[in-house]
């Protein structure tokens, strides 16, 4: 493989010989990303220790990462310490990685340095020009071409391209012609590998993936990638399959509670004579266990039945008519230190929303908010609460010259925001 050099000159990267090619498919790492305020990098770097074990321990000949690296374009600095010792590590093994950027990378900024890193054997593809650029490989069997689809973004391509269709389909479909193209100039028999960051029609979302639809149609048709050997994809935080040779890795971890029963890893690929010849799926580890529950506090808090989510990250659905107190302590305090998502659905209460017009027209304030207060929680305010109510009520229909006014008085004039005299900075 010949590729251009940062000022021009030509760099000569010999293709990569091995016996019989086996490629670890991972994608989504989303490196800086939290749980639910819960950090995660230590689970993380956990991950690129295992998928480091598995290289060795399965004999692996090439990483790829079909995008989303990072969780954000400007990731924080811990999260890129981390990259940076996955893909040292990578390097001193020598096994080849293709790395693309997805669509929560800044291509530019994951890209930093493409070209120098390339000689240890580090590929990054973020770069729209190149993606018709193969990274080679030799087996026995003959040569691999293996091309990195950057996330390709509908609103820059269309133009760049001169593309009639804006949409995820006509710049993917762009992409595939190029990638085609420098096919058909490969000796015969070259099998070929795809990384693509895409929403594959037939495909199935969790709540963890950001909407990759802005500036047009989402979804990518499967027949786009006919004829490729085989299809390592990245944007779903699902592991699926879409035809056997196109498929999601999936994120390493769980990033939603959405993915409470997913597994999570990576797809082990062997390509032989004719091919894709089969795909093993080898587990992350999991740095804590998800669960959902729903029902009764003192249920929750006393059923043998819930013993086993007793130390998992929990989201918890409350269906108490009353909305008790203190929830989340009484949970996290009494039985489940890991909750982390508390909401109410109180039981039999009717979920069609009310127009609040009839409710408040000719009404007395006073009436509107203690009537509020039994909406919410069933029960009317006591004597104490009414009070209380009342003199917020009484509060508010104060005339702001008169609040002014006792401010004044209390030589506290310039609290009051917009108050006269008040200056800004
Ligand atoms: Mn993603």
């Amino acid at each position: 493989m010949r590729t251009r050099g940062p000022t021009g000159t030509i760099l000569s990267v010999p293709a990569i010989s091995v016996a019989a090619v086996r490629i670890l498919h991972t994608s989504d790492w989303h490196l800086g990303r939290s749980f639910h305020r819960e950090g995660l990098l230590d689970a993380q770097a956990a991950f690129v220790d295992s998928l480091l074990e598995t290289v060795r321990a399965q004999a692996v000949d090439l990483v790829v990462v079909a995008g989303d690296v990072y969780d954000r374009a400007v990731p924080p600095v811990d999260a890129v310490h981390l990259a940076n010792e996955a893909l040292q590590r990578l390097a001193a093994l020598r096994i080849p990685t293709v790395i693309t950027s997805g669509n929560h990378d800044s291509a530019s900024r994951l890209g930093f340095a493409a070209d120098l890193i390339t000689a240890a054997g580090v590929h990054l593809r973020t770069d729209c020009a190149r993606l018709s650029e193969p990274v080679l490989l030799d087996d026995r069997f003959g040569p691999v071409a293996v091309y990195g689809l950057p996330y390709l973004e509908p609103e820059s391509l269309t133009q760049r391209w001169q593309l009639d269709d804006r949409s995820h389909a006509a710049v993917t479909a762009a992409a595939m012609a190029m990638v085609r193209a420098d096919l058909a100039q490969r000796a015969a028999g070259t099998r070929s590998v795809v990384l693509a960051h895409s929403w594959v029609t037939g495909g199935t979302p969790s709540d963890s993936e950001r909407d990759i639809s802005v500036g047009g149609v989402c979804h990518v048709p499967v027949a786009t990638f006919d004829d490729l050997d085989y299809v390592a994809l990245g944007h779903l935080h699902g592991r699926q399959q879409i035809t056997p040779r196109v498929r999601y890795s999936g994120s390493p971890l769980a990033y939603s509670f959405s993915e409470t029963d997913h597994v999570k890893g990576s797809w082990l690929v062997e390509l032989g004579n004719d091919g894709f010849e089969r795909a093993d799926f080898v587990a992350a580890p999991v740095p804590r266990r998800l669960g959902r529950l729903r029902g009764r506090l003192d249920d929750l808090l006393t059923n043998s039945r819930y013993d086993d989510l007793e130390d998992r990250w929990l989201q918890v659905t409350l269906t108490d008519r009353q909305r008790p107190r203190a929830a989340m302590e009484r949970l996290r305090e009494g039985r489940f230190p890991h909750v982390l998502m508390l909401g109410f659905e109180p039981e039999g209460r009717d979920a069609t929303p009310l127009s609040s017009a009839p409710i408040v027209t000719g009404r007395s304030e006073r009436d509107i908010v203690t009537d509020f207060v039994t909406a919410v929680r069933e029960v009317p305010a006591d004597l104490d609460e009414r009070a209380l109510l009342e003199a917020a009520c009484e509060g508010c229909r104060k005339p702001l010259d008169e609040l002014m006014l006792e401010a004044q008085r209390a030589g506290a004039a310039a609290e009051i925001p917009g108050a006269p005299g008040r200056r800004a900075g």
